[in-house]
């Protein structure tokens, strides 16, 4: 949201205040603050006008404004009612050069997971993709995607949703999945141009519209507020990304993987042992009949304990 408007905002909140007020107080004319109190109407916001000035009486629901509203983070949000994919989007605006932009929607109709497979998407999720510019090489992106799975489970925790995270990326109650994170980046051999972390997240949506293996937060703990969890995300991420040592012990907290026996699917052929530790930038340690193997990336299974 553009400065100006989100102070007149933050003095609508305070209200009642009145036009010459404002005016004053933010050194605009009235007439620019006419402007904002219109456009701050038209994105869902309830404000009315009384004989002592304005008074916001009211928030939306979802959409670009009512995430912005109160949003401690550097990030503008462009938010879509429906779009093909999130996560398309966001790779064109970083192509573009853009940065800390949070592309956020409804609905999408040609969402994708890892290796292109598809990815459920109805109306009342919250489906996000976070475009950064970090300073750093590409093997340490995927300590991105780890920031990106811990900020997504402790933000559901504050809803009272209990989850876990299966390396790397799988946000899982019960065993089954909430929260899939679909990482994309561009760069050189010894920097990052751009990452795209795109976190999804089964919210308000009911549980026959998502795969069995998935579950939603309406079926675990009832519709909550999905301005506000995707306030705490983002906000979360932000805090870990400018931080990146934070990211393993918060990690290891929320951590499903470690102490199981797994099978992991890594482009080189099949590992089967114990996951026993995560190291920087993700990468998974797993004791194995033949000694201590490292993975950075692949499709992992929780095996029953033998
Ligand atoms: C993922 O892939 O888990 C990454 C999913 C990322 C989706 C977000 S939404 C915002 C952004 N924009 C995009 O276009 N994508 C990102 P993967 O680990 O490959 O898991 C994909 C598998 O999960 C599918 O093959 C299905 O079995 C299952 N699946 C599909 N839709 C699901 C859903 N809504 N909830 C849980 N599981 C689902």
């Amino acid at each position: 949201m553009q400065d100006t408007r989100r102070r007149v905002l933050d003095s609508l909140a305070d209200g009642p205040v009145s036009g010459p007020e404002l005016a004053e107080s933010l050194g605009i004319s009235r007439a620019a603050v006419w402007k904002h109190v219109e456009a701050l109407r038209e994105a869902g916001f309830g404000i009315e006008s009384h004989g002592d000035g304005y008074t916001l009486t009211d928030v939306p629901e979802f959409g670009g404004a009512a995430v912005e509203y109160g949003l401690e983070a550097p990030f503008e949000i462009e938010y879509h009612d429906t779009i093909d994919s999130t996560n398309n989007r966001a790779r064109a605006l970083a192509k573009a050069g853009e940065t800390d932009v949070a592309v956020l929607a409804d609905e999408q109709t040609g969402a994708r997971g890892r290796l292109d497979r598809p990815w459920s998407s109805p109306s009342g999720g919250i489906w996000l993709s976070l475009v950064c510019r970090p300073d750093i090489p590409p093997a340490q992106a995927p300590i991105y995607t780890l920031a990106a799975a811990v900020a997504t489970a402790d933000a559901l925790s504050n809803v009272g949703v209990d989850a876990g995270i299966k390396w790397p990326n799988d946000v899982l109650v019960d065993g089954k999945k909430l929260v899939g994170i679909l990482t994309e980046m561009e760069g050189e051999a010894d920097r990052v141009s751009w990452i795209v972390v795109g976190p999804g997240i089964n919210a308000n949506v009911d549980a026959d519209t998502v795969p069995e293996t998935a579950t939603t937060v309406r079926e675990l703990v009832g519709d909550i507020d999905r301005a506000e969890l995707t306030r705490d995300l983002i906000e979360r991420f932000d805090e870990l990304r400018a931080d990146p040592e934070c990211v393993l012990p918060a990690w290891r907290e929320s951590a499903l993987t470690l102490g199981r026996r797994v099978r992991v699917e890594t482009p080189d052929g099949e590992i089967v042992g114990t996951a026993v530790d995560v190291e920087f930038p993700g990468t998974l340690v797993i004791e194995t009949e033949s000694g201590t193997e490292r993975v950075s990336a692949g499709d992992c299974e929780h095996l029953r304990p033998t």
